[in-house]
């Protein structure tokens, strides 16, 4: 697939109210420090990049009835949501540059009102070690960037769920989550319930990355928009040190790196969110760029090298 002439908006959203360690907000940053905007250009991508919005700081107070900081996480989703949105409408590929997950429900609920009006359908890929389908009866901590999927779903409190216009945002059908190795007890039951598609690090383990990401993109087709949500924390923490919360166990350098090249394959590649990076972790920006690598292949560094995509 050839992305050359495509345009893409780089959106920074410098914010840490969704987590409980401090840092992701300097995640924008640090991923232009590794050369995002060049890297993307060397494949012949027109990159915008629109800057850093702005919002409220962090307060840093406890959880208020099952959520920390719902104010401030809804003013920064409001604005998130009305940037990508105008991107999309502009015919611009947006990538979010985060910021923590919570920042999902606001470009998540822009891809989801943005397919309403032109007649996409829609999948989003969800590569994390976590679910993140926490709700405020069930979440152990009350940090909201462990709960974007559910708020998405139309699980959440009003402030959130009905950022978009519609609740809910999206059908956990359309949710395709990688990685995953990390769920909270109720958060278990819950994913269950709404029978959300996983592929967790067993499955990985087992059947190998290929496998897990054919079954993942299996029924994709012309008309659907393909939404990447890459949580940082979704990549083995030897190789990326740099997330407030990391857990043993994931992708390595190579199966991440096929993860993100049979995305770019689909050529289905619409909007993508890179969240959780956090430089006061990492090493040497190490992991900054890392995901900078990653991003290169989910716009097609390795198809370059290739007659065919598979075979
Ligand atoms: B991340 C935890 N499940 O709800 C919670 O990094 C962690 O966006 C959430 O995936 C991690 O607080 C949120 C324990
Ligand atoms: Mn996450
Ligand atoms: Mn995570
Ligand atoms: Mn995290």
């Amino acid at each position: 697939i050839d992305m050359s002439g495509r345009e893409v908006a780089l959106i920074g959203v410098p914010t840490d109210v969704g987590a409980s360690d401090r840092g992701a907000s300097m995640g924008p940053e640090a991923l232009r420090v590794a050369g995002l905007r060049e890297r993307l250009q060397a494949h012949g991508l027109v990159v915008h990049d629109r800057g850093n919005l702005s919002g409220p700081a962090n307060p840093w107070l406890p959880p208020v009835e099952g959520y920390r900081h719902l104010a401030e996480v809804a003013e920064w989703n409001r604005k998130a949501h009305e940037a990508v949105h105008a991107e999309l409408t502009a015919g611009r590929l947006p990538i979010m540059l985060g910021g923590d997950h919570c920042l999902g429900i606001g470009s998540i609920s822009a891809v989801a009102r943005h397919c309403r009006e032109t007649g996409r359908k829609l999948r989003v890929l969800w590569l994390d070690a976590h679910a993140d389908f926490n709700t405020s009866a069930i979440t152990p901590t009350g940090n909201i960037h462990g709960m974007p999927v559910a708020c998405l779903c139309g699980f959440g409190p009003a402030e959130l769920t009905g950022i978009g216009g519609q609740v809910p945002a999206i059908s956990p059908k359309w949710i395709r989550q990688i990685g995953i190795r990390s769920v909270d007890a109720g958060e278990k039951r819950f994913v269950h319930e709404h029978d959300l598609e996983v592929f967790d690090m067993r499955f990985i383990d087992e059947m190998g990355m290929r496998h897990a990401m054919e079954l993942a993109l299996a029924t994709l087709d012309e008309r659907t928009h393909l939404h990447v949500s890459f949580d940082v924390d979704f990549l083995d923490p030897d190789i990326a040190p740099g997330v407030g919360t990391t857990v043993p166990g994931g992708p390595t350098y190579r199966e991440a790196q096929l993860c993100m090249e049979m995305i770019a394959d689909t050529g289905r590649l619409g909007s993508l969110d890179i969240v959780e990076l956090n430089p006061a972790c990492d090493v040497r920006n190490r992991t900054a760029a890392l995901a900078v690598d990653l991003v290169e292949s989910l716009f097609g560094k390795s198809t370059l090298m290739r007659k065919s995509s598979r075979g």
